[in-house]
């Protein structure tokens, strides 16, 4: 009787021990997709103002666009630490398998993210003018967009 209960505990104990163990992986991968979508998102948050300004749907204001271009330089290189393996399909992960897969194009993009963002910031550095800012903020909107045709879920 007594053996009995200890080999219940005993299994009570180790399975315990097992769903503790997937608990936490599962909680350090979500926390993964949810710091690159929060990085994401604050760049998005600082780009869409940018977009509106370059297309004429709010009045320019240099200043405004120059603070967030550095902000957006600042992010550039913070959501690939992110991109921990095994979490294409995690929370509502966007990352499509091929992140994993093709690391060196994936790397490619991001260094091209950080050159493009910090030409951009300079452009913009001081309060520059539309037109002054508009082949290097094109460029960044190409980068976005190459990696988000390849690299991400529509
Ligand atoms: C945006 C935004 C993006 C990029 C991308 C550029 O405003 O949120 O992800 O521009 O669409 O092609």
């Amino acid at each position: 009787m007594l053996r009995k209960t200890a080999l219940v505990t005993a299994g009570a104990m180790l399975l315990a021990g097992t769903a503790l163990a997937s608990g936490e992986e599962a909680s350090d991968a979500e926390k993964a997709v949810k710091y690159r979508k929060a990085v994401f998102t604050a760049m998005g948050h600082n780009f869409g103002p940018m977009v509106a300004m370059m297309k004429g749907k709010v009045a320019w204001d240099g200043d405004e666009f120059a603070t967030r271009a550095e902000r957006v330089a600042d992010l550039a290189d913070m959501p690939w630490e992110g991109f921990v393996e095994g979490t294409a399909d995690v929370g509502n992960s966007e990352a499509k398998a091929v992140v994993w897969e093709d690391t060196a194009k994936f790397e490619d993009l991001q260094s091209q993210l950080a050159d493009r963002t910090a030409a951009l910031a300079e452009a913009a550095s001081g309060g520059a003018e539309r037109q002054a800012v508009g082949q290097a903020f094109k460029k960044v909107g190409e980068t976005c967009k190459s990696c988000h045709d390849d690299f991400k879920e529509d």
